[in-house]
């Protein structure tokens, strides 16, 4: 009868949800106030006064806007090639793209995280997952590269993940999917789930100077689904907090049989109490296969290197850091305010949206007030953990978001629109329509202690008649709201590259002085680098031909290559020799099945080429660089083996 009751509530929500999205808006038909074009316009002469980097979703990159005006400015490749500038093909970034399981084309991003100081952006890294083959990513913010991705042992579903601690310490990583660990067989039946499955959490260090990642340990935990994460801030500042569903450990038809517990988890844990643990030896050493890839900045080469053990610690044996909060029910973001006090549960199929405090959570561990235990780790009573909750705010709710003055934002999916509510009372303020069915949000800095507020940005899941029609596969669109005043204000809707879910929003000004504008030769020590044209030359080592290539307006050097064979393996080394900002040159020969490059000043970039068909196959540059662009060009000449 239950399961019944269930089915139907998890049937009519998803009846809700395509429901509201084919209650269209017609072309117009929005109220929009007549100074919102003048406070989204930046006129040409001018710049945005935030950078958004938005994460791609599915495409496996990031995306970064200028906002107010909501205008794509680059997309950052991470963790997929990238047709754009060869990132992924080029033998020098190929490497970036190895895991445990070899070569990964493409993979599915989510959550980005921008390095902090004392819980404030400090401008030096952004930090973005990767969800299917389980990896995080450091960007380095001076140049906008892809400077580091370190894969996660033992882990399915990234999903939880990368969110950091206030003084980025630590990147924190949740499996969203449980699976026998990498050091079990894994090969057993899917049936025995609660006895062969488990969760892992995995704790990533990030060196102060550097930036460099390394996974410090791991917990070994009941097979739940950790889905979403959030660092604690002031009192809470050791804390990491994470979403727990399917603590029903269902492994089939999980739509319903995931949605039985009234209540789910939030899971607390105090990571300074794990890492001492980690310190004082109370781990086992657990054999696993990861990857590690690190972009050397001075050779702008990639290299791969395969780890093969790590720290876990059996939260069965040591569990007096971490800790269970009930929360209703299936719940998806769990987001801590500004100040560290408060922790909100978005219970997805729940009606009431909980607040949790940090205070009262504390009291409750200091006098050992447990409900009792679950898998050896202490429950604390819903009650005692509970600050308020925000009755019947909408439906679905996803994610929360704050401002600098007390207030949250709630985004919620099936009723497609943001809920505005105040942290001290749980009193709903406001609520805004989104088109359509909104999934993250990014009030601009909202998981600092000092948010920016003024903007707030849905990122929405359904198109539909936002843009003009572009056949069956529609672009995702965001909207911009101001929130300055009491009633939040829509100002603008602008297209997304591939699936944004979460983003963050840095002011403009705080990379603007470490930007790096274009490489010195000089600090290029690619071990194929070429200074002049003069040093431009052909190498044959066996079957291996090195053309070692300069390029500069208007000429690629040499222009002219004899003496290739049917059978050789040809590297064209193409060095950019310009020393100017924005000068960027491309390079593409005939017929190449594997790829074309992109160069930029200063840089040194390697195109593999196995020619397959003798004859003269052209090469050019495939950047308008110069009036003569159209002159740069030259031959290469393939004769029979
Ligand atoms: S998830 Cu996409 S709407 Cu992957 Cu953060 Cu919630
Ligand atoms: Cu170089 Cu066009």
């Amino acid at each position: 009868m239950r399961k019944l009751f269930v089915y139907s509530l998890v049937t009519l929500i998803a009846a809700g949800g395509v429901l509201q999205s084919c209650k269209l808006k017609k072309a117009g038909h929005i109220a929009v106030d007549d100074d919102a074009a003048k406070q989204v316009y930046v006129a040409p002469g001018h710049y945005d006064e935030y950078y958004n980097f938005v994460s791609g979703g599915f495409s496996g990159q990031v995306s970064v806007y200028g906002i107010p005006s909501g205008r794509l400015l680059k997309v950052i490749p991470v963790f997929s090639q990238n047709g754009e500038n060869g990132y992924g093909y080029d033998e020098n970034t190929k490497p970036m793209l190895n895991t445990s399981f070899g070569f990964v084309p493409w993979d599915d991003s989510h959550h980005t995280q921008l390095s902090e100081t004392d819980a404030m952006y400090d401008g030096r890294w952004l930090f973005i997952n990767a969800n299917n083959t389980p990896r995080i990513a450091r960007i380095d913010l001076k140049n906008f590269q892809t400077a580091e991705i370190i894969e996660l042992p033992n882990t399915a579903g990234n999903h939880a993940s990368p969110f950091i601690t206030c003084n980025t310490e630590y990147i924190v990583a949740g499996s969203r999917f449980s699976v026998p660990t990498d050091y079990q067989n894994g090969d057993v039946p899917i049936k025995d789930y609660k006895k062969d499955f488990h969760g892992t959490i995995s704790y990533i260090k990030v060196d102060k100077k550097t930036g460099g990642l390394s996974l410090d340990f791991q917990l070994a935990l009941p097979p739940y689904n950790y889905d979403l994460s959030h660092s604690g801030k002031n009192a809470s500042a050791d804390w990491s907090f994470f979403t727990c569903y399917n603590t029903e450990e269902a492994h089939t038809l999980l739509e319903v049989n995931a949605s039985q517990h009234d209540k789910d988890y939030i899971l607390a844990i105090n990571w300074k109490k794990a890492a001492e643990h980690a310190a004082k030896g109370d781990f086992d050493w657990k054999p696993c296969k990861y990857a590690h890839n690190v972009m050397n900045e001075a050779t702008e080469q990639a290299t791969s290197e395969i780890l093969n053990k790590v720290k876990v610690i059996d939260t069965k044996k040591y569990n007096d850091f971490l800790y269970l909060i009930p929360c209703p029910k299936s719940p998806h973001g769990v987001d801590v305010d500004p100040t560290g006090e408060y922790i909100v549960g978005n219970g997805k199929l729940s009606a009431n949206l909980p607040v949790f405090s940090f205070s009262k959570i504390e009291k409750a561990i200091k006098n050992h007030k447990f409900a009792g235990k679950v898998d050896g780790i202490n429950v604390i009573k819903y009650e005692d953990a509970l600050h308020g909750e925000v009755q019947s705010p909408g439906l679905g709710s996803l994610h929360t978001e704050f401002d600098a003055d007390g207030n949250a934002y709630t985004s919620f999916f099936i009723s497609s629109e943001i809920v505005k509510w105040s942290l001290k009372d749980c009193k709903i303020e406001d609520r805004i329509p989104t088109y359509y069915s909104v999934g993250h949000l990014s009030v601009l800095g909202a998981d600092t202690k000092k948010p920016y507020g003024k903007y707030m940005i849905a990122y929405n899941k359904i198109t539909k008649d936002c843009f003009l029609p572009t056949g069956p596969e529609l672009c995702q669109a965001a909207q911009l709201y101001d929130i300055s005043g009491n009633k939040m204000k829509l100002l603008l809707e602008f297209p997304l590259v591939g699936e944004p879910h979460y983003a963050s929003a840095i002011a403009a000004d705080m990379l603007k002085p470490n930007m790096q504008y274009f490489t010195r030769l000089a600090d290029n020590h690619n071990p194929y680098k070429i200074s002049t044209a003069q040093q431009a030359r052909m190498e044959r080592h066996g079957n291996r031909v090195d053309v070692y290539m300069a390029a500069i307006r208007s000429r690629l050097v040499p222009d002219n290559i004899e003496g290739i064979k049917l059978g050789d393996e040809v590297y064209f080394h193409v060095t950019n020799i310009e020393q100017e900002w924005d000068i960027p040159h491309g390079f593409a020969v005939k017929g190449n099945n594997n790829a074309e490059i992109l160069v930029m000043p200063g840089e040194t970039r390697t195109l593999k080429w196995i020619p397959n068909r003798v004859g003269i196959l052209p090469y050019y540059c495939t950047d308008f660089c110069s009036a003569l662009h159209q002159e740069m060009q030259g031959y290469a000449r393939v004769s029979p083996k």
